[in-house]
Protein backbone atom coordinates (compact mmCIF):
# COMPACT_ATOMS: atom_id res chain seq x y z
CA UNK A 1 0.00 0.00 0.00
CA UNK A 2 2.27 2.71 -1.15
CA UNK A 3 1.28 6.51 -1.89
CA UNK A 4 1.63 6.81 -5.63
CA UNK A 5 -0.33 10.02 -6.81
CA UNK A 6 -1.45 13.04 -4.36
CA UNK A 7 -3.68 15.65 -5.54
CA UNK A 8 -4.87 18.79 -4.23
CA UNK A 9 -8.39 19.69 -5.23
CA UNK A 10 -9.53 23.27 -4.77
CA UNK A 11 -13.19 23.67 -5.32
CA UNK A 12 -15.50 26.90 -4.56
CA UNK A 13 -19.39 25.62 -5.22
CA UNK A 14 -20.65 27.52 -2.00
CA UNK A 15 -17.41 28.50 -1.03
CA UNK A 16 -13.88 26.98 -1.16
CA UNK A 17 -12.85 23.90 -0.10
CA UNK A 18 -9.15 22.77 -0.55
CA UNK A 19 -8.73 18.59 -0.37
CA UNK A 20 -6.25 15.91 -0.24
CA UNK A 21 -6.56 12.88 -2.41
CA UNK A 22 -4.03 9.91 -1.75
CA UNK A 23 -4.29 7.23 -4.49
CA UNK A 24 -2.07 3.88 -3.42
CA UNK A 25 -0.74 1.62 -5.93
CA UNK A 26 -2.98 -1.32 -5.00
CA UNK A 27 -6.02 1.52 -6.25
CA UNK A 28 -6.81 2.68 -2.44
CA UNK A 29 -7.92 6.61 -2.60
CA UNK A 30 -8.67 8.92 0.69
CA UNK A 31 -9.54 12.09 1.22
CA UNK A 32 -8.38 14.82 3.61
CA UNK A 33 -9.57 18.39 4.87
CA UNK A 34 -7.06 20.95 4.28
CA UNK A 35 -9.75 24.14 4.51
CA UNK A 36 -8.40 27.36 6.23
CA UNK A 37 -11.24 30.01 5.41
CA UNK A 38 -9.51 32.84 3.88
CA UNK A 39 -5.97 31.73 3.72
CA UNK A 40 -6.59 28.41 1.49
CA UNK A 41 -4.08 28.83 -1.17
CA UNK A 42 -1.43 29.18 1.32
CA UNK A 43 -2.72 25.34 2.15
CA UNK A 44 -2.56 24.64 -0.87
CA UNK A 45 1.37 25.94 -1.84
CA UNK A 46 2.09 24.30 1.58
CA UNK A 47 1.00 20.91 0.53
CA UNK A 48 2.20 20.98 -3.42
CA UNK A 49 5.30 22.85 -2.91
CA UNK A 50 6.77 20.90 0.39
CA UNK A 51 4.01 17.81 1.50
CA UNK A 52 3.51 16.00 -1.75
CA UNK A 53 6.90 15.17 -3.18
CA UNK A 54 7.33 13.75 0.83
CA UNK A 55 4.24 11.72 0.34
CA UNK A 56 5.16 9.67 -3.43
CA UNK A 57 6.51 6.11 -2.04
CA UNK A 58 6.15 6.13 1.25
CA UNK A 59 3.57 2.97 3.06
CA UNK A 60 -0.03 4.56 3.33
CA UNK A 61 -0.15 2.44 6.27
CA UNK A 62 1.97 4.03 8.89
CA UNK A 63 0.11 6.72 9.82
CA UNK A 64 1.38 7.98 13.28
CA UNK A 65 5.29 7.87 11.40
CA UNK A 66 4.12 9.91 8.14
CA UNK A 67 2.62 12.19 10.93
CA UNK A 68 6.12 12.54 13.19
CA UNK A 69 7.94 13.15 10.01
CA UNK A 70 5.82 15.79 8.58
CA UNK A 71 5.49 17.36 11.71
CA UNK A 72 9.27 17.18 13.12
CA UNK A 73 11.61 17.04 9.85
CA UNK A 74 9.54 20.54 8.77
CA UNK A 75 11.95 21.96 11.67
CA UNK A 76 9.02 24.96 11.67
CA UNK A 77 6.80 23.46 13.73
CA UNK A 78 3.02 24.06 14.49
CA UNK A 79 0.63 27.02 13.00
CA UNK A 80 -2.14 26.80 11.24
CA UNK A 81 -1.21 26.07 7.92
CA UNK A 82 1.30 23.48 8.15
CA UNK A 83 -1.38 21.65 10.63
CA UNK A 84 -3.75 22.09 8.15
CA UNK A 85 -2.23 20.26 5.72
CA UNK A 86 -0.54 17.56 8.39
CA UNK A 87 -4.17 17.42 9.01
CA UNK A 88 -5.07 16.32 5.60
CA UNK A 89 -2.51 13.78 4.83
CA UNK A 90 -3.27 12.35 8.52
CA UNK A 91 -7.08 12.41 7.27
CA UNK A 92 -6.09 10.87 3.99
CA UNK A 93 -4.65 7.77 5.77
CA UNK A 94 -7.51 6.98 8.32
CA UNK A 95 -9.60 6.86 5.11
CA UNK A 96 -7.25 4.45 3.31
CA UNK A 97 -6.82 2.55 6.19
CA UNK A 98 -10.68 2.27 6.61
CA UNK A 99 -10.79 1.24 2.90
CA UNK A 100 -8.23 -1.19 3.19
CA UNK A 101 -9.86 -2.93 6.50
CA UNK A 102 -13.17 -2.74 4.90
CA UNK A 103 -14.32 -1.08 8.54
CA UNK A 104 -15.30 2.75 8.91
CA UNK A 105 -12.51 4.94 10.89
CA UNK A 106 -14.63 5.02 13.89
CA UNK A 107 -14.36 1.29 14.08
CA UNK A 108 -10.58 1.34 14.14
CA UNK A 109 -10.59 4.20 16.63
CA UNK A 110 -11.75 1.66 19.47
CA UNK A 111 -16.00 1.48 17.93
CA UNK A 112 -18.19 3.69 19.13
CA UNK A 113 -18.84 5.09 22.91
CA UNK A 114 -22.27 5.99 21.90
CA UNK A 115 -25.21 5.47 19.45
CA UNK A 116 -24.78 9.20 18.27
CA UNK A 117 -23.70 12.62 18.19
CA UNK A 118 -25.77 15.23 19.96
CA UNK A 119 -24.96 18.34 17.46
CA UNK A 120 -26.18 22.04 17.76
CA UNK A 121 -27.06 24.46 15.35
CA UNK A 122 -26.61 28.53 14.60
CA UNK A 123 -30.05 30.34 15.09
CA UNK A 124 -29.55 33.79 14.53
CA UNK A 125 -31.65 37.50 13.92
CA UNK A 126 -30.91 40.66 14.16
CA UNK A 127 -33.96 41.47 16.15
CA UNK A 128 -35.36 39.12 18.99
CA UNK A 129 -38.63 38.53 16.28
CA UNK A 130 -36.30 37.22 13.53
CA UNK A 131 -34.49 34.74 16.26
CA UNK A 132 -37.49 33.17 17.41
CA UNK A 133 -38.12 32.05 13.89
CA UNK A 134 -34.61 31.12 13.52
CA UNK A 135 -34.62 28.82 16.96
CA UNK A 136 -38.28 27.42 15.69
CA UNK A 137 -36.70 26.57 12.31
CA UNK A 138 -34.18 25.25 13.79
CA UNK A 139 -35.90 23.02 16.26
CA UNK A 140 -38.11 21.97 13.27
CA UNK A 141 -35.01 20.89 11.55
CA UNK A 142 -34.45 18.56 14.16
CA UNK A 143 -31.66 20.45 16.39
CA UNK A 144 -31.84 19.68 20.14
CA UNK A 145 -29.42 22.24 21.06
CA UNK A 146 -28.81 25.67 19.84
CA UNK A 147 -26.18 29.13 19.47
CA UNK A 148 -27.87 31.76 19.40
CA UNK A 149 -26.27 35.47 18.39
CA UNK A 150 -28.00 38.93 17.53
CA UNK A 151 -27.83 41.94 16.66
CA UNK A 152 -26.56 44.51 19.40
CA UNK A 153 -28.39 47.83 19.26
CA UNK A 154 -26.15 50.62 16.91
CA UNK A 155 -23.97 48.05 15.30
CA UNK A 156 -24.39 47.65 11.58
CA UNK A 157 -23.44 44.00 11.50
CA UNK A 158 -22.44 41.87 14.24
CA UNK A 159 -20.47 37.97 13.70
CA UNK A 160 -22.66 35.25 13.40
CA UNK A 161 -26.11 36.75 12.41
CA UNK A 162 -27.37 35.46 9.22
CA UNK A 163 -29.46 38.94 8.30
CA UNK A 164 -26.52 40.79 7.20
CA UNK A 165 -25.97 42.58 3.95
CA UNK A 166 -26.35 39.37 2.25
CA UNK A 167 -29.68 38.91 3.83
CA UNK A 168 -30.79 41.69 2.50
CA UNK A 169 -29.59 41.78 -0.68
CA UNK A 170 -31.63 37.87 -1.27
CA UNK A 171 -34.57 40.07 0.15
CA UNK A 172 -35.46 37.91 3.11
CA UNK A 173 -34.22 34.36 2.14
CA UNK A 174 -32.63 33.17 5.56
CA UNK A 175 -29.05 31.59 5.16
CA UNK A 176 -26.88 30.33 7.44
CA UNK A 177 -24.25 32.54 8.55
CA UNK A 178 -21.45 32.61 6.50
CA UNK A 179 -18.75 35.00 7.67
CA UNK A 180 -16.33 34.87 4.70
CA UNK A 181 -17.54 36.85 1.75
CA UNK A 182 -16.40 36.62 -1.47
CA UNK A 183 -14.46 39.87 -2.61
CA UNK A 184 -10.74 41.26 -3.10
CA UNK A 185 -10.92 42.94 -0.50
CA UNK A 186 -12.33 42.18 3.46
CA UNK A 187 -15.53 43.31 4.83
CA UNK A 188 -14.92 46.07 7.62
CA UNK A 189 -17.59 45.60 10.39
CA UNK A 190 -18.05 47.92 13.55
CA UNK A 191 -18.23 46.93 17.50
CA UNK A 192 -19.11 48.67 20.67
CA UNK A 193 -18.61 45.95 23.87
CA UNK A 194 -20.49 47.98 26.07
CA UNK A 195 -22.99 47.83 23.90
CA UNK A 196 -22.93 44.37 23.71
CA UNK A 197 -22.55 43.80 27.41
CA UNK A 198 -25.37 45.31 28.11
CA UNK A 199 -28.01 43.49 25.37
CA UNK A 200 -26.85 40.00 25.19
CA UNK A 201 -28.32 38.92 28.82
CA UNK A 202 -31.55 40.58 27.84
CA UNK A 203 -31.48 38.35 24.32
CA UNK A 204 -30.75 35.25 26.80
CA UNK A 205 -33.35 36.03 29.09
CA UNK A 206 -35.96 37.05 26.43
CA UNK A 207 -35.02 33.30 25.19
CA UNK A 208 -35.73 31.99 27.85
CA UNK A 209 -39.18 32.86 28.40
CA UNK A 210 -40.11 31.83 25.13
CA UNK A 211 -38.34 28.74 25.20
CA UNK A 212 -38.44 27.18 28.33
CA UNK A 213 -35.53 25.97 30.57
CA UNK A 214 -34.59 22.41 28.96
CA UNK A 215 -33.31 23.46 25.43
CA UNK A 216 -29.40 23.88 25.71
CA UNK A 217 -27.95 26.93 24.49
CA UNK A 218 -24.96 28.26 23.54
CA UNK A 219 -23.03 31.72 22.50
CA UNK A 220 -20.45 32.96 21.06
CA UNK A 221 -18.17 35.87 21.95
CA UNK A 222 -15.32 35.46 19.01
CA UNK A 223 -12.43 36.96 21.22
CA UNK A 224 -13.91 40.01 21.93
CA UNK A 225 -13.74 41.01 25.60
CA UNK A 226 -11.04 41.83 27.67
CA UNK A 227 -10.62 39.02 30.94
CA UNK A 228 -12.94 41.45 32.90
CA UNK A 229 -15.36 41.61 30.45
CA UNK A 230 -15.32 37.97 30.03
CA UNK A 231 -16.14 37.68 33.71
CA UNK A 232 -18.62 40.02 33.74
CA UNK A 233 -20.36 38.20 30.81
CA UNK A 234 -20.16 34.88 32.10
CA UNK A 235 -22.01 36.08 35.41
CA UNK A 236 -24.41 38.11 33.63
CA UNK A 237 -25.73 35.04 31.79
CA UNK A 238 -25.45 32.69 34.82
CA UNK A 239 -29.05 32.89 35.53
CA UNK A 240 -29.92 31.50 32.10
CA UNK A 241 -27.81 28.32 32.45
CA UNK A 242 -26.14 28.19 29.23
CA UNK A 243 -24.19 25.15 27.81
CA UNK A 244 -21.22 26.94 27.15
CA UNK A 245 -19.91 30.44 26.51
CA UNK A 246 -17.12 30.70 23.40
CA UNK A 247 -14.15 32.22 23.15
CA UNK A 248 -14.96 35.07 25.43
CA UNK A 249 -11.38 36.61 25.22
CA UNK A 250 -8.50 35.98 22.32
CA UNK A 251 -7.44 32.52 22.20
CA UNK A 252 -3.46 33.73 22.48
CA UNK A 253 -3.79 34.60 26.05
CA UNK A 254 -4.53 31.47 28.23
CA UNK A 255 -3.85 32.90 31.61
CA UNK A 256 -6.84 35.26 30.88
CA UNK A 257 -8.55 32.59 31.01
CA UNK A 258 -8.26 32.01 34.87
CA UNK A 259 -9.61 35.63 35.83
CA UNK A 260 -12.47 34.72 33.97
CA UNK A 261 -12.72 30.90 35.64
CA UNK A 262 -12.14 32.73 39.35
CA UNK A 263 -15.75 35.21 38.35
CA UNK A 264 -17.95 32.95 36.74
CA UNK A 265 -19.79 28.89 36.59
CA UNK A 266 -21.16 29.54 33.19
CA UNK A 267 -18.93 26.66 31.44
CA UNK A 268 -16.66 27.89 28.98
CA UNK A 269 -15.00 26.67 25.27
CA UNK A 270 -12.45 27.89 23.52
CA UNK A 271 -9.87 26.50 20.74
CA UNK A 272 -11.24 26.71 17.03
CA UNK A 273 -8.03 28.78 16.15
CA UNK A 274 -5.60 26.35 18.08
CA UNK A 275 -4.00 24.06 16.13
CA UNK A 276 -2.10 21.89 18.52
CA UNK A 277 -1.76 20.10 21.84
CA UNK A 278 0.62 22.74 23.26
CA UNK A 279 -2.05 25.73 22.97
CA UNK A 280 -4.54 23.58 25.41
CA UNK A 281 -1.05 22.67 27.71
CA UNK A 282 -1.75 25.22 30.75
CA UNK A 283 -6.21 26.07 30.12
CA UNK A 284 -6.97 22.51 30.48
CA UNK A 285 -4.11 21.22 33.18
CA UNK A 286 -5.82 23.96 35.39
CA UNK A 287 -9.30 23.15 34.26
CA UNK A 288 -10.20 26.97 33.20
CA UNK A 289 -12.17 25.37 30.37
CA UNK A 290 -14.65 22.46 29.85
CA UNK A 291 -14.76 21.91 26.25
CA UNK A 292 -12.14 21.74 23.86
CA UNK A 293 -13.31 23.55 20.10
CA UNK A 294 -10.49 22.09 17.98
CA UNK A 295 -11.28 21.16 14.70
CA UNK A 296 -9.77 17.86 13.32
CA UNK A 297 -9.06 20.10 10.12
CA UNK A 298 -7.04 22.97 11.95
CA UNK A 299 -5.23 20.30 14.61
CA UNK A 300 -3.06 18.62 12.92
CA UNK A 301 -5.88 15.47 11.77
CA UNK A 302 -7.54 12.34 13.86
CA UNK A 303 -4.32 11.26 15.32
CA UNK A 304 -3.33 14.63 16.98
CA UNK A 305 -7.05 15.74 17.92
CA UNK A 306 -7.40 12.67 19.64
CA UNK A 307 -4.07 12.93 21.44
CA UNK A 308 -5.66 16.32 23.24
CA UNK A 309 -9.02 14.78 23.82
CA UNK A 310 -7.40 12.10 25.77
CA UNK A 311 -5.37 14.35 27.67
CA UNK A 312 -8.58 16.28 27.71
CA UNK A 313 -10.58 13.29 29.10
CA UNK A 314 -8.26 13.50 32.40
CA UNK A 315 -9.38 16.42 33.13
CA UNK A 316 -13.12 15.69 32.82
CA UNK A 317 -13.09 18.32 29.77
CA UNK A 318 -15.08 17.29 26.46
CA UNK A 319 -15.07 17.68 22.93
CA UNK A 320 -17.03 20.34 21.50
CA UNK A 321 -15.49 20.35 17.68
CA UNK A 322 -16.02 23.28 15.13
CA UNK A 323 -18.24 22.73 12.73
CA UNK A 324 -19.02 25.54 10.86
CA UNK A 325 -19.57 25.53 6.92
CA UNK A 326 -15.82 26.20 6.42
CA UNK A 327 -15.30 22.54 7.59
CA UNK A 328 -15.62 20.41 4.09
CA UNK A 329 -17.68 17.61 3.91
CA UNK A 330 -14.72 15.64 4.80
CA UNK A 331 -13.52 17.24 7.79
CA UNK A 332 -16.84 16.84 9.33
CA UNK A 333 -17.19 13.35 8.52
CA UNK A 334 -13.58 13.03 10.06
CA UNK A 335 -14.90 14.84 13.29
CA UNK A 336 -17.61 12.56 13.52
CA UNK A 337 -15.69 9.37 13.50
CA UNK A 338 -13.92 10.86 16.23
CA UNK A 339 -16.30 12.05 18.33
CA UNK A 340 -18.35 8.94 18.04
CA UNK A 341 -15.24 7.11 19.14
CA UNK A 342 -13.92 8.64 22.44
CA UNK A 343 -15.42 8.73 25.43
CA UNK A 344 -15.42 12.70 26.72
CA UNK A 345 -17.43 13.24 23.49
CA UNK A 346 -19.37 17.21 24.26
CA UNK A 347 -21.19 18.32 21.40
CA UNK A 348 -20.71 18.59 18.00
CA UNK A 349 -21.11 22.04 15.80
CA UNK A 350 -23.33 21.38 12.90
CA UNK A 351 -24.44 23.90 9.96
CA UNK A 352 -25.81 22.18 6.89
CA UNK A 353 -23.10 23.27 3.59
CA UNK A 354 -25.33 24.04 0.79
CA UNK A 355 -26.77 22.20 -2.27
CA UNK A 356 -23.82 22.39 -4.48
CA UNK A 357 -21.63 21.51 -1.55
CA UNK A 358 -23.33 18.03 -1.83
CA UNK A 359 -23.35 17.97 -5.40
CA UNK A 360 -19.55 17.67 -4.86
CA UNK A 361 -19.34 15.71 -2.11
CA UNK A 362 -20.91 12.49 -1.69
CA UNK A 363 -21.75 11.96 1.99
CA UNK A 364 -22.87 8.70 4.14
CA UNK A 365 -23.49 10.38 7.54
CA UNK A 366 -27.05 10.85 8.94
CA UNK A 367 -28.89 13.28 10.77
CA UNK A 368 -31.76 12.18 12.69
CA UNK A 369 -33.30 13.52 15.36
CA UNK A 370 -30.99 15.97 16.52
CA UNK A 371 -27.97 13.51 16.22
CA UNK A 372 -25.29 12.92 13.74
CA UNK A 373 -23.96 9.70 12.52
CA UNK A 374 -20.91 9.03 10.41
CA UNK A 375 -22.08 6.14 8.96
CA UNK A 376 -20.25 2.45 8.27
CA UNK A 377 -19.16 2.37 4.82
CA UNK A 378 -15.50 1.88 4.81
CA UNK A 379 -13.26 4.80 5.26
CA UNK A 380 -14.65 7.83 6.43
CA UNK A 381 -17.47 7.59 3.98
CA UNK A 382 -17.21 10.60 1.77
CA UNK A 383 -16.56 11.02 -1.92
CA UNK A 384 -15.51 13.46 -4.13
CA UNK A 385 -16.53 14.08 -7.57
CA UNK A 386 -13.88 15.56 -9.61
CA UNK A 387 -16.53 16.73 -12.74
CA UNK A 388 -18.30 18.29 -10.38
CA UNK A 389 -15.38 19.63 -8.37
CA UNK A 390 -13.99 21.30 -11.43
CA UNK A 391 -17.43 23.52 -12.39
CA UNK A 392 -16.39 25.37 -9.60
CA UNK A 393 -12.38 27.32 -9.53
CA UNK A 394 -11.60 29.47 -6.53
CA UNK A 395 -13.01 32.65 -5.33
CA UNK A 396 -11.30 35.02 -3.46
CA UNK A 397 -12.88 35.32 -0.06
CA UNK A 398 -11.77 37.06 3.07
CA UNK A 399 -13.27 36.73 6.73
CA UNK A 400 -14.22 40.94 7.82
CA UNK A 401 -12.42 42.58 10.38
CA UNK A 402 -13.62 44.62 13.01
CA UNK A 403 -12.98 48.88 13.98
CA UNK A 404 -14.12 50.55 16.66
CA UNK A 405 -15.73 53.87 16.84
CA UNK A 406 -12.36 55.61 16.61
CA UNK A 407 -11.17 53.76 14.36
CA UNK A 408 -8.62 51.14 15.72
CA UNK A 409 -8.73 47.73 14.65
CA UNK A 410 -10.22 45.28 16.54
CA UNK A 411 -10.81 41.51 17.45
CA UNK A 412 -13.03 40.12 14.74
O1 LIG B 1 -13.70 30.69 9.56
C1 LIG B 1 -14.15 31.29 10.72
C2 LIG B 1 -15.40 30.60 11.19
O2 LIG B 1 -15.20 29.23 11.13
C3 LIG B 1 -15.75 30.97 12.60
O3 LIG B 1 -15.95 32.35 12.66
C4 LIG B 1 -16.99 30.22 13.03
O4 LIG B 1 -16.71 30.99 15.27
C5 LIG B 1 -17.17 30.18 14.51
C6 LIG B 1 -17.96 29.07 15.07
O5 LIG B 1 -18.04 29.00 16.29
O6 LIG B 1 -18.48 28.27 14.29
MG1 LIG C 1 -16.65 30.16 17.27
Amino acid sequence: MIIDRAEVVVTSPDRNFVTLKLTTDDGLTGLGDATLNGRELAVVAYLKDHVVPLLLGRDAHRIEDTWQFLYRSAYWRRGPVTMAAIAAVDMALWDIKGKAAGLPVYQLLGGASRTGLLAYGHASGKTTEELFDSIRSHQEQGYRAIRVQTGVPGLKSIYGIASNATYEAMQGVRYDHEPAQRGALPNEEDWDTRSYLRHVPTVFEAVRNEFGPELPLLHDAHHRLTPIQAAQLGKSLEPYDLFWLEDVTPAENQEALRLVRQHTTTPLAIGEIFNSVWDYQQIIREQLIDYVRSAVTHTGGISHLRKVLDYAAQYQVKSGMHGPTDISPVGMAAAMHLGLSIHNFGIQEYMRHGAKTDEVFQQSFTWSDGYLHPGDQPGLGVGLDADEAGKYPYVQAYLPYNRLADGTVHDW
